[in-house]
């Protein structure tokens, strides 16, 4: 079980035969140019690689007309003039006499990859094609679309498989109006686009891009538009839509499977956070992406991340734009009445002030021109993100409980080795009266844990605690982390864990306790709040609070503890581990006292891991008393942490 990538050499063929500077960008050198990255990073030869096949008339059939196919077809024998006259029947289109070869692989190859997931041969992949297809409609080409490979792949899906829901997330910098269009009045294929929108200045110019267009009939809130009205969007303005709106909804919505339109002419891709949905089962189709080495970097960046190898943390401040929390704004209003999840998201609406996005990136990139420096900075700056060494171990065990009890997936790691005995017994004299001397062989052994993480030996891992010890070790994680001149250390801390006394409350320390009845806020950088009971609530945690903070906080270490009463059952374990990996670059300690390690271990081995969570059941609405601890956080933690906000303060 591994990464598809499917592709064929063929599809570099078609290109443009005359002058259209418009057209010109859409060149075979975006494929050679890919692919290239790919196997110079070696990413290549770790996928599984399928020559892509030409897609069936049948098969095209599933989203376009009898005519139209027909019509690309004669195209295969059309001399130069005559391609160049159809070609401007459409809106940014050419012809080649290969369009038609090009464009059936290319719908091929998307349907081949959802074959290859659904058949359980691999885990998810990456279709690298030309021509893209999103703006491509059941009877025209539009923006050097020719047919719908991604809408193919969804009909496919439904069609031979039987899937009842299959969510798409477009994140070309262009809306996919031809997906959308196809499925419009369909509820069983949830369509997401983030878009530039400009307020409809930006091609294609449609009314339909707007947040306000939601589908129709059957298929009304199955379309969601988040349109951006300025340009520069930033990772904080991503997150705050991931987190405050994609999510939401496709935890709700629950698919089967995951379609990406991957066009990189928008930014780099995150897949990561995807992955936590429909078993990790994700095709992704690459759409547009111009900027030959920018789209490269983004395409190995995509790979890395669908074989499972942690992303790198994100760089920037960390505070979504003025603009796009009112895109995000309106685009809940005009979801929320077909989404749940929406409902219980009653945002206070606040007065903090917020950043333009020219003036966000002048903070970033130093003082000087904006496009100059962005253009200048872009190739480091994706460099650094692409230097990833993996550690060589992935998830490593250190356990009071015999591992053979822990039923631990393969490929976890039995940490033998322990940090010298006197310098065990120094950490543990700080806490005498808490730690037995029984427990100072497990406390050695999770110390080395520590220092591997942190030395990029091992990527991460679980430690097991005698109940009694486990808020001892967290303390002394915690002091070692610092000692050993970790920037920022996130603990979120389950159960009965008292804050430790002397806790510094520098900003050094982010600690975050989910117990109990009440929620309370000791400080900007130490709170705690309930664990919620229902699906809707623990998501509404997660996403909301937890998420946020962890990707505000930019913490180069995270500490889970799973502490006595932590009350978190399998799959909520398991969510949280995975997603708090991403803002981490997968540096997680987990530790767990050891009365519920046997339940926990495996699912949570597994998620620190790379793999993806079990299901957290049925969908059920948060309670009013859940929804409330929360706003109660949100609206006093805020000020500080501004990626809390799903409301632009009013003009
Ligand atoms: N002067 C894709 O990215 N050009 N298609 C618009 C208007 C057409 C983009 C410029 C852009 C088509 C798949
Ligand atoms: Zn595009």
């Amino acid at each position: 079980m591994g990464t598809a990538l499917v592709y064929h050499e063929d599809m570099t063929a078609t290109r443009l035969l005359w002058d259209d500077p418009e057209c010109e960008i859409e060149c075979p050198e975006r494929l050679t140019a890919a692919l290239d990255g790919l196997r110079q990073r070696g990413l290549e030869e770790r996928c599984l690689c399928l020559s892509a096949c030409e897609a069936s008339e049948e098969e095209l059939g599933l989203v376009h007309s009898p005519e139209y196919i027909a019509l690309v077809q004669k195209t295969q024998t059309l001399d130069k003039e005559e391609l160049h006259a159809l070609s401007k029947q459409y809106n940014a289109v050419y012809f080649h006499p290969d369009t038609f070869h090009c464009a059936r692989l290319a719908a091929g190859a998307a349907l081949q990859l959802v074959d290859a997931v659904l058949t359980g041969a691999v885990h998810n992949g990456l279709a690298l094609v030309r021509p893209p297809g999103h703006h491509s409609q059941r009877a025209a080409a539009n923006g050097f679309c020719v047919f719908n490979n991604v809408a193919l792949a969804a009909k496919h899906a439904k069609q031979k498989y039987g899937l009842q829901r299959i969510l798409i997330v477009d994140w070309d910098v262009h809306h996919g109006q031809g997906i959308q269009y196809i499925f419009n009045d369909d509820p069983s294929v949830l369509y997401f686009s983030w878009h530039r929108y400009e307020h409809g200045s930006f091609w294609p110019f449609l009314p339909e891009s707007d947040a306000d267009a939601v589908g129709q009939g059957q298929g009304q809130g199955f379309t969601v538009n988040l349109p951006w009205n300025q340009v520069g969007m930033g990772n904080a303005d991503y997150l705050a839509a991931f987190l405050h709106v994609l999510l939401p909804l496709a935890f709700e919505f629950d698919p089967e499977l995951v379609l990406v339109s991957a066009g990189f002419d928008s930014a780099i891709g995150d897949p990561e956070l995807l992955q936590v949905l429909a078993g990790g089962r994700i095709c992704a189709v690459l759409e547009g992406g111009y900027h030959l080495e920018s789209l490269a970097q983004s395409v190995c960046m995509m790979v890395q991340t669908l074989l499972g190898d942690p992303t790198p943390p994100l760089l920037g401040l960390m505070v979504p734009c003025q603009s796009a929390l009112e895109s995000i704004q309106s685009v809940q209003t005009a979801q929320t009445p077909y989404w749940t999840s929406l409902q219980q998201n009653v945002a206070p609406v606040l007065s903090s002030s917020t950043h333009s996005p020219e003036e966000r990136s002048l903070r970033l990139l130093g003082e000087s021109p904006t496009c100059a420096v962005a253009e200048d900075s872009l190739s480091p700056l994706l460099d650094q993100l692409c230097l990833r060494p993996a550690p060589p171990i992935c998830t490593a065990v250190a356990s009071t409980v015999p591992g053979a009890a822990l039923c631990l997936p393969p490929g976890v790691l039995h940490q033998e080795g322990s940090v010298l005995r006197e310098e065990t017994e120094a950490w543990a004299r700080l806490h005498k009266s808490r730690f037995q001397d029984e427990d100072l062989a497990t406390l050695g052994k999770i110390l080395c844990l520590l220092d591997g993480i942190m030395d990029g030996q091992i990527r991460n891992a679980i430690a097991t605690t005698t109940a009694l010890a486990t808020a001892a070790t967290l303390d002394v994680l915690i002091q070692r982390c610092l000692a050993r001149r970790a920037q920022r250390v996130l603990c979120v801390a389950l159960g009965q864990l008292d804050r430790p006394l002397d806790l510094a409350d520098d900003g050094r320390i982010l600690w975050l306790n989910i117990r109990g009845k009440d929620a309370a806020i000791q400080s900007m950088f130490h709170f705690s709040t309930p664990l919620p009971q229902t699906t809707g609530g623990f998501l509404s945690l997660i996403l909301g609070l937890v998420l946020p903070l962890a990707y505000g906080f930019q913490p180069d270490m995270v500490l889970m503890a799973l502490g006595p009463a932590h009350g978190l059952q399998n799959a909520q374990a398991a969510l949280l581990a995975a997603m708090l990996r991403s803002p981490v670059g997968g540096r997680i300690l987990a530790v767990v006292e050891e009365e519920s390690i046997r339940l926990l271990a495996r699912s949570l081995a597994q998620a620190l891991h790379g793999e993806t969570p079990p299901s957290l059941g049925p969908f059920s609405k948060a309670t009013p008393e859940e929804i409330q601890a929360l706003m109660f956080l949100k609206a006093r933690l805020e000020a500080r942490w501004k990626l809390l906000q799903v409301a632009a303060p009013p003009p």
